[in-house]
């Protein structure tokens, strides 16, 4: 009987390459992940099965079964991992449709959802210029300035780092290019809050926050 869907190999390679970065095999998760992808699995598919597996070192850290160093090694796996996906995802446009600007909120240290988003915005052939991580708001608008950016990316994990955007959209506001735009998100960021201080989008995942970017600055997904 024919199916569609992966193929065995391909789910096992996913269910490997979940197990990889849960338990932070940095050299495995870069295997299974050039492996899954030279057996023509979806990047997306790919992405989702890290996703997953950052889920649940999320939720083992919160019920005290790991601690931080195992999250940290966690996160380098997946960051190794999703490096293989960056070609894929990359546009191959000849001139940027825009520049943006991204980096996540001063005192926060996450950067594997920002780099996923920073991924996505290069594969619709938009610039990226990456601050990294904990970055101060006046340097959002500095690096906005210095580089012409029309969009400006703010990451934030923390519930006690998301106010901090809000001083993001000030600050661009007061000393970015006129008419940049802001958009953000994270797990704790929601579009009620977004709204509530200001920011011109938010996106809760790499993928959407493509077409919310591209609208924001008024060109048409493709
Ligand atoms: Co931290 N951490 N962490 N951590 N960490 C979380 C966020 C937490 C939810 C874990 C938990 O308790 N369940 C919790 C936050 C609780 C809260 O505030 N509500 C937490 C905590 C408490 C902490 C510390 C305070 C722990 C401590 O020291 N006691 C500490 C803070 C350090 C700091 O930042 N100052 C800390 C540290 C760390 C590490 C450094 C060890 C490591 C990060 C390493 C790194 O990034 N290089 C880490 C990790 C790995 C996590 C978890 C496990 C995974 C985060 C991740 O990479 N997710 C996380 C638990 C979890 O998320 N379930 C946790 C995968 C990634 C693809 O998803 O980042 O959500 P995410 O990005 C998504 C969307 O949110 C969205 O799109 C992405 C792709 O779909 N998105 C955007 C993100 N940014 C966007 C921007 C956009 C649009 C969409 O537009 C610009």
């Amino acid at each position: 009987m024919l199916e569609g869907g992966p193929s065995r190999t391909g789910v096992s390679a996913l269910d490997g390459l979940q197990q990889a970065i849960e338990t932070g095999d940095r050299a495995g998760a870069v295997r299974l992940a050039r492996e899954a992808i030279d057996g023509n699995l979806p990047a997306q598919a790919v992405l989702d099965a890290m996703t997953v597996a950052m889920g649940v070192v999320g939720a083992r850290f919160q019920a005290n079964e790991i601690f931080v160093p195992e999250m940290l090694i966690a996160a380098r796996a997946m960051k190794a991992a999703t490096a293989i996906l960056e070609p894929l995802l990359a546009g191959a446009g000849i001139a940027p449709v825009a520049t943006a600007v991204i980096g996540t909120v001063h005192g926060d240290l996450h950067e594997i959802g920002k780099n996923l988003v920073a991924m996505m915005w290069k594969g619709a052939n938009i610039a990226v210029i990456d601050l990294g991580t904990d970055v101060p708001a006046a340097q959002f608008a500095a690096a906005a300035r210095e580089h012409g950016a029309r969009l400006v990316g703010v990451s934030a994990l923390l519930t006690t780092t998301m106010g901090g955007m809000r001083d993001v959209v000030e600050a661009v506001r007061a000393a970015g290019p006129p008419g940049t735009r802001v958009i953000v998100g994270g797990a704790p960021v929601t579009a009620g809050f977004a709204r509530e201080i200001g920011a011109d989008g938010y996106a809760p995942d790499g993928n959407s926050a493509v077409g919310v970017a591209l609208a924001a600055i008024g060109v048409a997904s493709r």
